[in-house]
């Protein structure tokens, strides 16, 4: 037995790096190639192998500390091995190849003026390494160095940078296909080529002088025959992730695929969240164990998931490169799509929605409504549908107080107030203004706020008191067509009365057929609160205030 110190390889460029990891402790059996310690800088981490096999008897670094070339990093107990000093590196020599001693990444022009090759840089003896995963996709302008792809055999793993900036013509992998040293992956237009004038295919590329500025990102790693030395970088800077790689080591993504884990859902508790083999462990126990599960599992059986239930954990929503279809524009959603975009979902997806469709018979109503416009037609204020709606929505809410309140918990809060909302479409979006006391208001009165306030929606004048505080909410689309809809309510209020454009429908009167305006309504109600029969009875009611209109009084 002789003890052997295991010493930091040569690490290129890198002139100190943090122990990140300690992957063993004394008294570990070590194989020879098994890793022992990570080490990380701010453009690429590392795995440090033994290059033996043997007991570890001390450790001589912990995490924090700062390791360069020739570094101990433990003692190891070795049968028949000669005690060291001398280096027990590698040997030979470990090539790993740091960001600026990197060999060019192979850029060339395939012709004169022509795209400019993208060929797999030196990755030192590694071969057939795998293409894990795509950055850039064809129409996409690249800038110098930017990553294109990652590679990743089961020792390292890579980004491989754009060697010029331009746009990318074509790929010429996928995610699965492997690569090896000077194998051609992409082409690029209207690039100025940064790297070598030649492709290099050979084993053994010849440096470029624009390697310094082409090698941040790129995380080689090479390890000679004997491969005592590899080295993994990761594919992202710790604690900023890029392409959504996990920040994990190669090994860690390894034993996770090897356990079919996804990486990508394990959360991360080493330094700057990089997810450690412990994080694997437990991760698979917990999902074994039934107090979690992956979102492939949520996706398959949400209603027998083990889940707490609260994420929705969806498939992700699906990545479409539209402009390969036929030309495209982009536009920014305005303030006012981003923010009532939010609010409907968030309610569409907390509310239990059911819509009740019925309709209203407001012949005899809409003759007044024209009469009484025509009689009053100097007083400015045209009276509209929508106003006796809000009368109706009122005395239907005095009805059926439950559709006058709001969920807290397991509390229901009844209101004794009428704060009426209509949705008002405005070039911006959809916004809802409030009529207040709408039980202390007249028709007309109603009819000149309502004017007021959609002039001030369509005008971007509205301010947060003119929306709040309502009770119940209808929406009309009666100006514009349709028939039926299915309005999503405006939390916290508990229904939304939906209106579509009212027609003329033979209707059967007992003795003959008739023709009646026919409004179409549409209630939806919050499941939670409200029941179907209650549902029902809210729309017979409310319908019936429409086709006789006295009622209201009564
Ligand atoms: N059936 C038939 N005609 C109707 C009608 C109905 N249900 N409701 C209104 N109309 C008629 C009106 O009588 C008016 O006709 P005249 O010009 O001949 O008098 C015309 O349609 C236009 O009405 P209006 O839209 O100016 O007035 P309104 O009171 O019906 O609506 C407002 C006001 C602000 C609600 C409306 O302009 C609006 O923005 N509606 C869209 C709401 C919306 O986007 N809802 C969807 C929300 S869910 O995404």
């Amino acid at each position: 037995m002789a003890l052997v110190e295991i010493q930091v390889p040569d690490i290129g460029d890198f002139d100190e790096v943090g122990v990140i990891e300690l992957l063993v402790k004394p008294g570990d059996v070590v194989k020879a190639e098994q890793s022992l310690i990570t080490v990380e800088s701010d453009k690429a981490s590392m795995e440090i192998p033994s290059s033996h096999a043997g007991v570890v008897k001390e450790l001589r670094v912990q995490v924090g500390d700062k390791v360069k070339q020739g570094s101990v990093v433990l003692a190891l107990e070795v049968a028949g091995a000669t005690e060291t000093p001398a280096p027990a590196v590698a040997a030979p020599a470990p090539a790993v190849m740091p960001p600026a001693a990197a060999p060019a990444l192979m850029a060339a022009p395939a012709a004169a003026s022509g795209p400019v090759e993208v060929r797999v840089p030196n990755i030192g003896d590694f071969k057939d390494v795998a293409v894990i995963e795509v950055l850039a996709k064809p129409g996409d302008t690249i800038e110098l160095d930017q990553s294109l792809f990652t590679v990743e055999s089961d020792k390292a793993s890579m980004e491989i940078p754009s060697p010029a900036a331009g746009v990318l013509k074509e790929l010429k992998v996928k995610i699965g296909d492997t690569v090896n040293i000077g194998d051609l992956i992409a082409l690029l237009e209207g690039a100025a080529s940064a790297a070598a004038p030649a492709p290099v295919a050979s084993a053994a590329p010849a440096q470029a002088p624009a390697a310094a500025s082409v090698a941040p990102a790129v995380a080689v790693a090479a390890a000679s025959a004997a491969a005592a030395a590899s080295v993994a970088v990761p594919a992202h800077q710790p604690g900023a992730p890029t392409a959504g790689l996990p920040h994990a080591s190669p090994s860690v993504r390894k034993f996770a695929r090897e356990l079919g884990v996804p990486i990508d859902e394990v959360k991360g508790t080493g330094p700057k969240g990089r997810i450690t083999q412990d994080d694997v462990q437990s991760f698979t126990k917990q999902v074994m164990g039934g107090t979690a599960q992956t979102k492939a599992q949520a996706a398959k059986a949400p209603a027998v998931s083990g889940g707490s239930g609260m994420g929705l954990e969806l498939l992700p929503w699906p990545k479409v490169d539209f402009a390969k279809f036929g030309s495209v524009e982009r536009k920014d959603l305005s303030r006012i799509k981003k923010i009532s975009g939010a609010n409907l979902h968030r309610n569409w997806v907390l509310i239990p929605h059911v819509t009740n469709h019925d309709d209203a018979d407001i012949t005899d109503l809409e003759a007044f409504r024209v009469q009484f416009n025509q009689e009053n037609e100097k007083s400015g204020v045209k009276v509209t549908m929508l106003a006796f709606m809000i009368k109706a929505a009122v005395a239907a809410l005095k009805k059926f107080p439950e559709f006058n309140s709001s969920l807290d918990g397991d509390q229901l809060v009844l209101k004794n107030h009428f704060h009426i909302g209509f949705a008002a479409d405005t070039p911006n979006g959809l916004v809802v203004p409030v009529i207040r006391d709408a039980d202390k208001k007249g028709i007309v009165q109603i009819s000149q706020e309502m004017g007021d306030l959609a002039k001030k929606a369509r005008d971007g004048k509205l301010g947060p008191a003119d929306m709040t505080g309502g009770c119940f909410s209808i929406s009309s689309l009666g100006g514009i067509g349709g028939r039926y809809f299915t309005p999503i309510i405006n939390a916290p209020e508990v229904a939304i009365m939906g209106v579509c454009k009212s027609s003329l429908e033979p209707k059967w009167d007992g003795k003959q057929f008739a023709p009646r305006l026919m409004l179409p309504l549409s209630l939806s109600w919050d499941h939670r609160v409200i029941d179907g029969a209650a549902a029902a009875r809210f729309n017979v009611y409310f319908a019936s205030l429409l086709a006789d209109f006295r009622r209201i009084v009564m």
